[in-house]
């Protein structure tokens, strides 16, 4: 255990950018406060949050290191990577690697997944054009993994903060329309991952949930 107790508090709802966050701090075995903002009750919008983060929108860190409170989930994972020196390589040329995998994630399956749900799931049947344009596209995204995943268990060589940001949102792919048998790199990997005791346990910090449908 990081003796870090409490050092962190974070501001959380469970979707997959929060759960990025609740996964990695149980992998790194840290105690922390947790405190929901209830994005369905418009908690994000209060003023007090705004001033955490003026995108209002969760996860927020905060870290009373350097008293500061930390927005976009990535750079949250990369920076408690950078911070204990866990889950990421320190080789340059795969550092590189991984910067490139972790901003096709928040560029990419973040927010067209994002948008997949939105559309075609809580909104389904009001938009005919923006459901197959968001579901076509999650399907490119889950060919690019699959090609990224041939021949490897992971993204990068070994499991790191990259496996850590995909996954939550591949953990809902029964919202996104997608046929996991399709993508059987994808779903290897996804079990292999589902299979951590601290995923499971980052997963469900809010009581169980749908964690293999
Ligand atoms: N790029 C941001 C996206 C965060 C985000 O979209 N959070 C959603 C929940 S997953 C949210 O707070 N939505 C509330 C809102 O849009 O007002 C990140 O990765 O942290």
């Amino acid at each position: 255990m990081i003796d870090s107790k409490k050092r962190f508090s974070l501001y959380y709802w469970p979707t997959p950018n929060g759960r990025k966050i609740s996964i990695m701090l149980a992998e790194l075995d840290i105690e922390y406060e947790l405190i929901p903002v209830n994005i369905g009750n418009d908690e994000q919008l209060t003023p007090s949050f705004i001033k955490k983060n003026l995108n209002h929108k969760i996860p927020v860190l905060y870290d009373q290191k350097i008293d500061a409170y930390l927005m976009e989930s990535a750079y949250i994972l990369l920076y408690l990577s950078d911070e204990f020196k866990a889950l990421a390589p320190e080789h340059r040329a795969a550092r590189i690697e991984m910067m490139q995998w972790l901003f096709f994630q928040a560029a990419h399956i973040g927010p067209m997944l994002g948008q997949n749900h939105h559309f075609n799931f809580y909104n389904k049947g009001k938009a005919p054009y923006a459901e197959e344009r968001y579901i076509n596209e999650t399907n490119r995204l889950y060919s690019v993994l699959e090609k990224r995943l041939e021949g490897r268990a992971f993204i990068l060589d070994s499991y790191s903060i990259v496996d850590i940001a995909m996954w939550p949102w591949i953990a809902r792919y029964p919202r996104q329309s997608i046929d996991l048998s399709k993508y059987k790199n994808v779903k290897s990997w996804y079990e292999t991952v589902a299979n951590r005791e601290a995923v499971q346990r980052g997963y469900n910090i809010f009581g169980p949930s749908e964690l293999i449908p």
